[in-house]
C-alpha cells in the first residue's frame, strides 16, 4: 500500500497520564500576560441551522496527496504528493506533468515523504518556492529552495539550494512537515520531536535541538538563511536561535490568520490527547509543553508544573480520534457565516469540526457531521475557500443551499 500519513502511530499508550487541575492556574496566569483577544475580525457565532457539505474537487489521479495551496490568482492550485511530486490543478483539472518531481530524493511513506511546499510571498517575481521533505538517504529532514525556470509550468530540480537540514534517521515518525510564510515575511517550519513514543530523545524540551520546535528563518537577507534579530533565543547560550516556539510533539499542521494576527498550531498527541494552540503570532519563545504535558494533562505523571508552559485552548481525547489534522481559519467568500472560524479534523475519526477564538477560549465549537476517511490535511485556495484531503481525494467545503 502507499503509506498513509500518520498511519504509523505510537504503540506505547500511556495509561498513567492523569488530568491535572493545575492547568486552571496556568490558564489564569497566561491570560494575565496574553493579548488573548487579538485584533478584530474573529468571526461571529454560527447562525442556527447552518450546514456544510463536502463537494468533490479532485477525486481521481492523485497519489497520496498531503498538501494543497494556491499562492497566486493564476488559476493554478498546487498539490503535494507524499511520494515526491508537486502536481498542478488548473481550472479544476489535474495536469499530467508534475510541477516538480523529487521522487528519487524523497524517502516515503508512513509519516515520511514530501510533506509541504511554501511559495515565496514574491514568487511572482523571484520564482522561489520551498519544500519540506525527508531525504532518501537516511530520513533526515531537509528544507530546500527551488526556482521555476522560464517555463512557469515546470520547476527545475537542479535549481535546489539547501536552506536547513536536521538529523531524523533514528525514528520514522514525528517529522513535522509544514513550511509557511508568516505575515511578517519570515519562513516558518514545524518540526516533530524526532519520533518514538514519549519523546525518548527529549527534543521537546531541548532548546539546543531544532526538533520539537517551530522555527522562524529569514530567507531574504543572507544565504541560506539568517536568524531574525527578534527571534527569542538569538545569541543565547545553549539555545538555537532558529527556534520561535518549543515543546511541540508533532506540529504536522499550523496556520497563520493574518486578519486577526493569530497563529494556530495543531499538535499531535501521544496516547490520550490531541490539542490546538492559538496565540497572538508575535508572542515569541512560547513553550507548548511536550513532553511534560500532553494536551491539558501531565504526561506520564500525576502532577507536573504548569509554570512556563502555554496550555492549548482545545483538547480532545482519543477513541476513535487518534491524530489531529490542523486546518485553517475560513476567510473565503462562499460561506460568510463561518468566516473567522478555525477548522480541523482527525486522521482516525475523520470528523470536520470548527471553533471560533474569543478571549483565549475556543467558542462556538461545532461538529459538522461530515465524516471522511484518512483526513491528512486541509487546503486553502487563493480566495480563502477551504478543502480537505481525505485519502487520495480533495473535497471542497461548501455551503448547503
Ligand atoms: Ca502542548
Amino acid at each position: 500500500m502507499t503509506g498513509k500519513l500518520l498511519s504509523v502511530r505510537d504503540s506505547a499508550m500511556n495509561s498513567r497520564s492523569v488530568r491535572a487541575l493545575c492547568w486552571a492556574v496556568a490558564v489564569i496566569a497566561v491570560a494575565a500576560c496574553n493579548d488573548s483577544s487579538g485584533p478584530g475580525d474573529g468571526g461571529n457565532p454560527l447562525p442556527p441551522g447552518i450546514g456544510l457539505k463536502l463537494d468533490p474537487f479532485i477525486t481521481a489521479g492523485l497519489q497520496t496527496p498531503v498538501f494543497m495551496t494556491q499562492p497566486l490568482d493564476d488559476g493554478r492550485i498546487f498539490v503535494v504528493e507524499q511520494g515526491g511530486k508537486i502536481r498542478v490543478v488548473r481550472g479544476g483539472v489535474l495536469q499530467t506533468t508534475p510541477f516538480l518531481d523529487l521522487t528519487s530524493r524523497v524517502l516515503c511513506c508512513g509519516e515520511r515523504g514530501l510533506l509541504s511546499v511554501a511559495f515565496h510571498p514574491q514568487y511572482a517575481t523571484n520564482h522561489f518556492f520551498y519544500v519540506y521533505f525527508t531525504t532518501q538517504t537516511n530520513g533526515d529532514i531537509r528544507i530546500e529552495r527551488f526556482t521555476t525556470t522560464s517555463d512557469p509550468e515546470v520547476a527545475d530540480p537542479a535549481s535546489t539550494k539547501l536552506i536547513i537540514t536536521t538529523p531524523h534517521s533514528t525514528q520514522a515518525n514525528h517529522n513535522g512537515g509544514l513550511l509557511a510564510f508568516g505575515p511578517d515575511g519570515m519562513l516558518y517550519a514545524g518540526l516533530g520531536d524526532g519520533g518514538g513514543a514519549g519523546d525518548p530523545t527529549g527534543n521537546g524540551q531541548n532548546f539546543n535541538a531544532l526538533l520539537g520546535s517551530l522555527l522562524r528563518l529569514d530567507i531574504n537577507t543572507t544565504a541560506p538563511y539568517a536568524i531574525p534579530n527578534d527571534n527569542p533565543f538569538v545569541n543565547t547560550a545553549g539555545r538555537r536561535g532558529e527556534i520561535w516556539a518549543k515543546g511541540l510533539r508533532n506540529p504536522w499542521r499550523y496556520a497563520f490568520d493574518p486578519p486577526t494576527g493569530m497563529l494556530y498550531i495543531a499538535d499531535v498527541g501521544q496516547g490520550l490527547h490531541e490539542e490546538v494552540n492559538a496565540v497572538v503570532a508575535t508572542r515569541a519563545g512560547l513553550n507548548y509543553g511536550w513532553n511534560v504535558w500532553e494536551g491539558l494533562s501531565c504526561y506520564n505523571a500525576s502532577t507536573c508544573s504548569s509554570t512556563g508552559y502555554e496550555p492549548p485552548i482545545l483538547d480532545y481525547g482519543h477513541g476513535p480520534a487518534c491524530s489531529i489534522t490542523g486546518g485553517y481559519v475560513y476567510r473565503g467568500n462562499d460561506i460568510p457565516a463561518i468566516r473567522g472560524h478555525y477548522f480541523y479534523s482527525d486522521f482516525c475519526a475523520g470528523f470536520l469540526r470548527s471553533f471560533r477564538y474569543e478571549n483565549g477560549a475556543a467558542v462556538d465549537q461545532k461538529d459538522w457531521g461530515l465524516p471522511s476517511s484518512n483526513v491528512v490535511s486541509f487546503g486553502k485556495d487563493f480566495d480563502g475557500e477551504l478543502y480537505i484531503i481525505a485519502g487520495d481525494d480533495i473535497l471542497k467545503i461548501a455551503p448547503v443551499p
